[in-house]
C-alpha cells in the first residue's frame, strides 16, 4: 500500500512524519474521512471543502489548489487499485519547535491515506446499536468550535472511554445547555412523528456530510420533512426511531439508548427505507476514479 506524504509515496511501513510535527505534538491539523464506492469517491468536493473551512478556521494555509488535492485522491486510489476504499486526508501545521507558536512551522504537511475500510459487524445494521449518554460534554462553540474537525478529537475520546467501560459501542455527547450535540464519530437523527429531527451545527454537530445527504432523501424520496432542532435525551427516550450518520458508518439503526428500548427494539420503517436509499445512491454517486 502506497501513502501520499507531501508530493512523495511511501510504503506503509516507510511512511513517517517528523515527532516535531504540530499535528502530533499539539493537535495541530484537520482531516477528513472519504469513503470511496465502486470506483466512485463520495461527496469528494463537499469532504474537500469542508476540509479547506476547517484549514481557514484555524488560519492553516491550505497547501495546495483544491483541483490538485482532488487529483491526488484520485491518484491514490489508483495506485492502490482500489474501488472500495475509506480514504483520510490530514493537513498538519507541519515541523516546528517545542513550543506551540505556529509561526515557527513554515510548511502544513499533506497526508493522504486510502486503505480498505473496516466496519462495523452487520448484525449492527440490522439489529440496531445500544447508545448511552455520557458525562462527558461537546467542547463548547467559543472555545474549539465542533464544526472544525481538527486533529484534536479528545473530547470525543474522552466520551468514547465512557461508553467503552459501560460495554456499549457508542456515546451520546450533550452539549453545555444539556442539548444533545452527537456521537463521537456519528451525527445522530431521532424520528418524531413521521419527521426527522437532528441537532443543529450551532449546538455542537458536526456538519456532517451524511447528515446532509440522508436529509436530502428523507425530503426527496421520502417525502418526510427534515430539520435541525434542538432536542434532550427525553425526546431520544421517547422517539419512534433513532440512527446515527457518518461516512465510515454511513446509517447505523439505534435500538436501545440508556437501557431504554427504543420503538419495538428493532430498526424502524424510516430508519431501514433510509439505508436503502443511502446504499443505492452510495453505488451510482461520486467522482469517478478511473476514467
Ligand atoms: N461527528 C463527528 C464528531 C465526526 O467526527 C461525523 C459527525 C460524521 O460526519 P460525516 O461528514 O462523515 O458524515 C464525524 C465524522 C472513524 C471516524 O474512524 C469517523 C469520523 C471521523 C473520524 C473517524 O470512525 N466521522
Amino acid at each position: 500500500m502506497k501513502i501520499y506524504i507531501d508530493g512523495k509515496y511511501y510504503d506503509k511501513n516507510k511512511a513517517k512524519i517528523s515527532i516535531f510535527d504540530h499535528g502530533l505534538l499539539y493537535g495541530d491539523g484537520v482531516f477528513e474521512g472519504i469513503r470511496a464506492y465502486n470506483g466512485r469517491v463520495f461527496r469528494l468536493r463537499e469532504h474537500l471543502k469542508r476540509l479547506l473551512y476547517s484549514a481557514r478556521a484555524i488560519t492553516l494555509s491550505f497547501p495546495m489548489s483544491m483541483e490538485k488535492m482532488e487529483n491526488e485522491v484520485l491518484k491514490i486510489l489508483k495506485l492502490n487499485k482500489l474501488s472500495d476504499a475509506y480514504i483520510r486526508l490530514i493537513i498538519t501545521r507541519g515541523v516546528g519547535d517545542l513550543g506551540l507558536d505556529p509561526r515557527k512551522c513554515p510548511r502544513p504537511s499533506v497526508i493522504i491515506i486510502a486503505d480498505k475500510i473496516t466496519l462495523y459487524p452487520p448484525e449492527i445494521y440490522t439489529k440496531g446499536m445500544e447508545l448511552i449518554t455520557v458525562s462527558t460534554k461537546r467542547n463548547i462553540p467559543e472555545a474549539l468550535n465542533p464544526c472544525i474537525k481538527s486533529l484534536n478529537y479528545l473530547n470525543n475520546i474522552m466520551a468514547k472511554i465512557e461508553s467503552n467501560r459501560a460495554g456499549v459501542p457508542e456515546a451520546i455527547m450533550l452539549n453545555k445547555d444539556g442539548y444533545v450535540a452527537e456521537c463521537t464519530g456519528e451525527n445522530i437523527f431521532i424520528v418524531s412523528n413521521n419527521t426527522l429531527v437532528t441537532p443543529p451545527c450551532w449546538a455542537g454537530a458536526l456538519d456532517g456530510i451524511t447528515r446532509g445527504v440522508v436529509m436530502e432523501l428523507a425530503r426527496k424520496k421520502l417525502k418526510i420533512e427534515a430539520v435541525e432542532r434542538n432536542f434532550t435525551p427525553y425526546n431520544i427516550h421517547t422517539a419512534d426511531e433513532v440512527f446515527l450518520t457518518g461516512s465510515a458508518a454511513e446509517v447505523v439503526p439505534v435500538n436501545k439508548v440508556d437501557s431504554r428500548l427504543i420503538g419495538n427494539g428493532s430498526p424502524g420503517p424510516i430508519t431501514r427505507e433510509l439505508i436503502k436509499e443511502f446504499r443505492s445512491l452510495t453505488h451510482c454517486d461520486g467522482v469517478p476514479i478511473y476514467s
